[in-house]
């Protein structure tokens, strides 16, 4: 039997849906308070995912500035109606839905349009096209009765105007209960309409739920085969947990595959975030039933009937960056780039100088060589290991020391200094399963352990990025750091 290895997606890529336009597929995934927003992949077989762009990227379509790195971009859906491209998706704010909204693309590859606000509470959005090409919008919420605590609730979307219109359903208030319903998608099979969800918390208890209806409004009655895929039953000896928040989609030739976001611990932690993970989806006449053969996502899986194998995709160029909250300065320069120094320390939620990529592999080198001349002792610049903004290890040049700081719980504390002369270093950061070391020209500051960046140490919802930052930490500056270069090789 063919194989391919999951996740499909490694690295911080959570709350995934997909949707497929001929034999073209697109997903898209959360991305917080990280710049530019929701970054949307092609694919041909599922397996191999190439970034095209971002639906965010225009400073006015994210307003992220003053936002924990968890908040921000949560949960977005793509479908395809009629050569428009929908993305819904939900701005938050101190963990809960602030700002729900649509935007549209004839392309995907962009532009998309800016953000047009729906009158929706909650979080979690979707669309469904009925096949009478009316559009049907989901979303949760905490619930109005003593049901709850959450409930999925449905309005008409008309697609002219953009506008929810007509009467609020409340569809169902899941199988498992004690914690949220959420991530709630609609689909239609045999002319039943299947509702699946989210349920126990996107943690430990993570699992897909389900309930079906014949008419698209409800009454939905629970799937009593939920949870329909879980992994929260699963012993520490599992290498995948957290399944859950799954969205399904048909291959041209008739398979049906769901992507889901689930988690790779060591020892009890994990670091590199919720990944997408691709299971096999067959139908029976109770419903979808997930990954038919053994009940589990796994990490060797069988190839969809569309793969050959062989990936197609080439790589994106440049798209796997991101910054904090907003555009950052940075241009190239004669061999390499220039980065200017911003005010904001990383510990701020402003939009800090960084730029930085996801840790996709446990095991991975980072290399960078940069010229700084700090023109003031507050000023430096270098590498940083990024959990968020209270959860950080920096490597940085400063005016005459490279200085390793840890950043937790309100506090910076420089835990190794170096002396320097030149104003060019080498840095580098070594990952692997037991921690992060930190070296300047081949000598090492110290190695922090993996745990320190765990997502069960730090909390919220993204995993590590590694970066380069450049802070003068509030006093006025015109310095520029020079990136020479930066490489990111996994081991
Ligand atoms: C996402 C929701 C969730 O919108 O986390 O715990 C949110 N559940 O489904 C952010 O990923």
């Amino acid at each position: 039997m063919r194989t391919f290895r999951n996740p499909v997606l490694p690295g911080s890529h959570p709350d995934p849906s997909i949707c497929r336009v001929g034999a073209d597929f697109y997903l898209v995934t959360s991305s917080f308070a990280y710049y530019p927003g929701i970054p949307l992949f092609h694919s041909r077989d599922l397996v191999h995912w190439r970034q095209l762009t971002h639906v965010l990227n225009r400073p006015e379509q994210l307003p992220l500035n003053g936002l924990d790195v968890s908040d921000g971009i949560w949960a977005p859906t793509i479908r395809q109606h009629d050569g428009t491209f929908y993305v819904v998706s939900t701005l938050a704010r101190n963990r809960r839905g602030s700002l729900t909204f649509v935007v549209t693309a004839d392309d995907p590859a962009g532009p998309w349009s800016d953000p047009v606000p729906l009158d929706a509470d909650g979080i979690d959005p979707s669309l469904f096209f009925d096949d009478d090409g009316r559009c049907w919008f989901t979303a949760c919420r905490d619930a109005n009765s003593s049901n709850g605590p959450g409930e999925l609730w449905l309005r008409e979307l008309d697609t002219d105007r953009l506008k929810l219109v007509g009467p609020t359903h409340v569809l169902w208030h899941g199988a498992v209960r004690g914690a949220w319903v959420e991530a709630p998608h609609l689909y239609k099979r045999d002319g039943r309409y299947h509702l699946i969800a989210a349920e126990g918390g996107t943690e430990s208890n993570h699992s897909v739920t389900a309930a079906h209806a014949d008419a698209v409004t409800g009454p939905y009655v629970t799937d009593p085969r939920s949870p329909l895929l879980t992994h929260r039953h699963r012993g520490p000896d599992e290498p995948i947990h957290n399944v859950g928040h799954a969205d399904l989609v048909d291959t041209p030739d008739g398979e049906t595959w769901a992507v889901t976001l689930g988690v790779r611990p060591i020892d009890g932690t994990h670091t590199l975030g919720r990944e997408v993970f691709l299971v096999p989806v067959t139908w029976t006449a109770h419903g979808p039933v997930f990954a038919p053969e053994t009940g589990a996502v796994r990490l060797s899986e069988r190839l969809p009937s569309i793969a050959s194998g062989q990936s197609t995709a080439e790589p994106a160029f440049g798209l796997e960056w991101n910054s904090l909250r907003g555009p950052v300065d940075i241009r190239p320069s004669p061999n390499g780039f220039d980065l200017r120094v911003g005010p904001e320390p990383l510990s701020t939620l402003g939009v800090p100088a960084f730029v930085g990529r996801r840790q996709q592999h446990v095991r991975c080198h980072v290399r960078a060589r940069i010229g700084f001349a700090a023109a003031h002792p507050a000023e430096e610049a270098g590498l940083v290991v990024f959990q968020n903004q209270d959860h950080h290890v920096t490597l940085a040049l400063t005016k005459d020391t490279v200085v390793l700081t840890v950043r937790e719980a309100g506090t910076s504390s420089r835990v190794a200094t170096m002396p320097v002369t030149e104003n060019e270093v080498v840095l580098t950061i070594e990952a692997d399963e037991a921690g992060y070391t930190f070296c300047h020209n081949e000598t090492s500051l110290g190695t922090i352990e993996r745990s320190f960046f765990s997502t069960e140490r730090a909390g919220g919802f993204v995993g590590v990025y590694l970066g380069l930052y450049a802070t003068s930490n509030g006093h006025p500056s015109g310095s520029r750091a020079h990136i020479r270069s930066f490489d990111y090789q996994p081991r």
